[in-house]
């Protein structure tokens, strides 16, 4: 046909995704689909139907799609229908569609999300501004297909991958089914996030969420366009109109959650004797953690009483100096112990908590402790279970935060011990590119029952569900704020956990990808996450993990961790260069310690990023679209890690304007270009940009004792001598203390040679903390008077413009100015 070959090859949209098929020109055209195979190079890609490169098999601009019949006013906005008068190809084609909440009974993902938003966000997307037709609307039972056009090729999101901040649009197909596997490009990974930001040159910017959890492909391709493709659910998308990326990520996060987050600090393994060294070298440790070898035999809710007999008092001790104690716990629950030896199954049983299989008996799977049941998390009879299990431990072993792991779920069996059904949800007329080609690889069978649906539904949202148990769980049990760090996610996870970035290895590459996957994260709503800091697998070289110890200190989430029978990698197990070098590095996060608070209560409060791309900032500046080796803390502190072995040097980019060396505050004009920066093995580079004001802390070694240090304020001041910033206070574990007017916020500015702080809002914490220091980077001559209240004031002035005013004791919860003249 003609017609096929006037389509050009970027609006080629796949009408044979199917793998593993050698898709010819009789099964194309029985789909009523164009065939040619493609001409350039990048169509010899793996798949034969041309899934990573152009397909051979696509639609023609006449296929037949759903047409609007008709558009009603109702009291929620508009009512549409949709009719499709012929039959695509596959099974059980649903003919007749509403645009609205549909009044039959398909899977909806049962999150709650706020109403009033979601009739305001929601639109009708899939009208393409653009002169090609894009692919037609598919709605069968098992295949929902929608394609858009885009406006530009910037595309972020899209998680759980790894891959670079921007996706590639060429013929990139990701898939979203959580899975266990450690990170590697081109598969679906632990989470699943339908969610996409995308740029225009130009600096504007919108989202698009599709708040579906069933097994998903998504398509990127050159034209630029976007196919969601998805096995089940319904198609319930927001879009969101920005118009500034960080307005984008702000307005999607109102509708999956605000956050609920504090941060934690954590060597690597587990032993008593480590933390104490790390006091004896005086490097800050706020928590320690345990891994599975803890348990007794892997029993979720044990502990090993011979190895870990002193388990109870190390966490006394940690306690009493001011740290905590974080434990694992995975999902799978023994089920093979003596009837009446394991409270938590025996009880599970009674209380009917597990999952089951198809024919209604307790689906068993295998993980670390054995053979094992998998608890129904979206069951609220669950929840109150879980609860009442962590108490008992809690009791036990006084732990101050969950580790969840496995979440996906994991399963070293497919399916089940039984095996599978054999049926249509085990295997869908289509499944998306899933690592292992079954739904079943790795994780329970589709046919699983769950009390709210059938697993095929329920698979992506199962840590989501098993965050929410835990968060509350520790709520009732601390009665303070919940910490907990999943390692499976989905859109809302933000409210109940943060999230480590998986089974990362001791390598140069995978420290770079870790900030992709932090800042993508950022962009998903779940601001508190980290990679394990030197790599989890495999053993790194010292050089590596002191690099991946200063990055690491600039991760929202700050943990090393390493696998079992690796060389200790914690900050003592290096040469004295090295581990001063990274106590270093983690001192000045202690000293960062209220900047990123203040980070974290902006997240909570306006769904704000905490670690940021550079393009949320500069969003006019293309340069910064692909930016993923920098990124900043909030507005100003700029972060440019060294990723790569044997250099003492960073290449780094500086968007337009002025920029101040962090340590030593003098200046440099960049005109929008990369610079080289000088970066020896104890340094890592960080810049505040001109007109803020950040408040900086003297470290300690617990944030318990820091966090009641004085405060040093930095102001970089703009051409124009102007700066602002702002701290957000409190006790630092009370749940609310935003919400209950127990917090203090305070407003710091610099105009016209006067800083002024200003005490917005006020509780008791403040009173306790001084502000000692002030610096100024900027001043332009040395003044002749410094007036702190109107008081005469010492100070120093240095070459390099910068100003400092020591020994002020001011105290916090008080409005100050300090002034300046020449
Ligand atoms: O099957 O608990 O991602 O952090 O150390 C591996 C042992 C199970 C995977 C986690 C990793 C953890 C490990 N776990």
């Amino acid at each position: 046909r003609e017609a096929c070959s006037l389509i050009p090859e970027a609006w080629r949209f796949d009408c044979y995704p199917e793998r593993g098929v050698v898709v010819t020109r009789e099964l194309c055209e029985a789909r009523n689909c164009c065939f040619i195979p493609a001409s350039s190079p990048s169509s010899s890609a793996s798949h034969p139907s041309g899934r990573n490169g152009i397909p051979w098999c696509f639609y023609p601009e006449d296929f037949p799609s759903y047409s609007l019949v008709s558009i009603n006013d109702t009291s929620l906005g508009q009512k549409g229908t949709l009719v499709r008068e012929v039959k695509t190809y596959y099974p059980a084609d649903i003919l007749t569609l509403e645009i609205t909440d549909p009044a039959n009974s398909r899977f909806e993902v049962p999150i709650s999300v706020p109403t009033a938003t979601k009739k305001a966000e929601k639109e009708i997307y899939w009208s393409s501004a653009s002169e090609h037709t894009v692919a037609p609307l598919l709605f069968a039972d098992q295949f929902l297909q929608l394609s858009s056009s885009l406006q530009s090729q910037f595309i972020y999101g899209l998680g759980e991958h790894r891959s670079s901040f921007l996706h590639d649009v060429h013929w990139n197909t990701l898939t979203m089914w959580a899975r266990d596997v450690p990170p590697m490009e081109q598969t679906n990974l632990y989470g699943a996030h339908p969610f996409y930001l995308a740029m225009d040159e130009g600096g504007d910017a919108h989202g698009f969420f599709l708040l579906n959890s069933n097994a998903m492909d998504v398509v990127l391709q050159p034209a630029p366009a976007l196919t969601w493709r998805t096995i089940g659910g319904i198609l319930d998308f927001y879009v969101f109109l920005g118009p500034d990326p960080a307005s984008v990520i702000g307005q999607y996060v109102e509708v999956i959650g605000y956050h609920l987050c504090r941060w934690g600090y954590n060597t690597s393994d587990s032993t008593w004797e480590m933390v104490k060294s790390l006091r004896n070298y005086k490097i800050p440790q706020d928590v320690q953690w345990n891994d599975i070898d803890y348990m007794d035999q892997f029993m979720d809710f044990t502990f090993d009483s011979k190895k870990f007999g002193t388990l109870p008092d190390m966490v006394k001790d940690l306690h009493v100096h001011d740290q905590r104690y974080v434990m694992i716990l995975d999902p799978g629950i023994s089920s093979s112990q003596p009837e009446g030896s394991y409270w938590p199954y025996d009880e599970g049983l009674k209380r009917d908590v597990f999952i089951k299989d198809a024919e209604g008996k307790t689906l068993i799977g295998k993980v670390w402790p054995g053979l094992t049941a998998y608890p129904d998390f979206s069951n609220e009879v669950t929840h109150e279970w879980w609860y009442e299990n962590l108490l008992r431990f809690h009791e036990k072993v006084p732990f101050d935060g969950l580790w969840i792991d496995m979440n996906e779920p994991s399963n070293f069996v497919d399916g089940s011990t039984n095996g599978c059904p054999s049926n249509s949800l085990e295997n869908p007329p289509y499944t998306p590119g899933i690592l292992g080609g079954f739904l079943r690889a790795k994780t329970l069978c589709a046919t699983a029952q769950q009390k709210q649906s059938i697993h095929y539904n329920m698979h992506s949202l199962y840590g989501l569900m098993e965050a929410k148990a835990s968060a509350s769980a520790m709520k009732r049990i601390v009665a303070k704020r919940p910490f907990v760090i999943s390692r499976s996610t989905f859109p809302s996870q933000g409210m109940y956990s943060g999230h480590w970035l998986g089974d990362n290895r001791s390598q140069w590459k995978d420290m770079y990808t870790s900030i992709a996957g932090m800042l993508t994260f950022n962009l998903l709503g779940i601001p508190l996450v980290g990679a394990d800091i030197c790599g989890f697998s495999e053993e790194p070289q010292e050089e590596l993990c002191v690099r991946w110890t200063q990055l690491g200190a600039f991760y929202p989430f700050t943990r090393n961790h390493n696998a079992i029978d690796m060389r200790p990698q914690d900050p003592t197990a290096f040469s004295p260069l090295a581990r001063t070098a990274m106590k270093q590095a983690l001192l000045l996060r202690y000293s960062l310690f209220p900047v990123l608070y203040t980070l974290f209560h902006h997240a909570h409060v306006h769904g704000h990023t905490v670690a940021r791309p550079l393009m949320f900032e500069f969003p006019k500046d293309v340069k910064t679209y692909g930016i993923d080796k920098q990124f900043l803390w909030g507005k100003s502190l700029l972060v440019t890690p060294v990723l790569d072995p044997e250099v003492d040097y960073v290449d780094g980019y500086f968007p337009e304007g002025l920029w101040y060396d962090y340590y030593t505050g003098n200046s440099l004009h960049s005109q929008g270009e990369d610079l080289r920066l000088h970066a020896p093995l104890d340094k890592i580079n960080l810049h505040l940009r001109e007109g803020s004001i950040t408040p900086t802390q003297a470290p300690n070694l617990t944030l318990w004792v820091s966090s009641g240090q004085p405060l040093h304020l930095v102001t970089a001041l703009s051409e124009g001598g102007a700066a602002s910033g702002d701290l957000f206070w409190d006790d630092g574990e009370t749940i609310d203390t935003y919400e209950n007017n127990l917090y203090s916020y305070i407003l710091f500015s610099v105009a016209q040679n006067v800083m002024t702080s200003q005490v917005l809002h006020s509780n008791v914490e403040a009173t306790y903390i001084t502000v000692e220091t002030a610096s100024f980077y900027g001043v332009k001559q040395k003044p002749s008077r410094v007036m702190v209240n109107s008081q005469d004031a010492t100070f120093t002035y240095r070459d390099n413009q910068v100003l400092t005013v020591a020994d002020l004791g001011l105290n916090l919860s008080q409005n100050f100015t300090i002034s300046w003249m020449f």
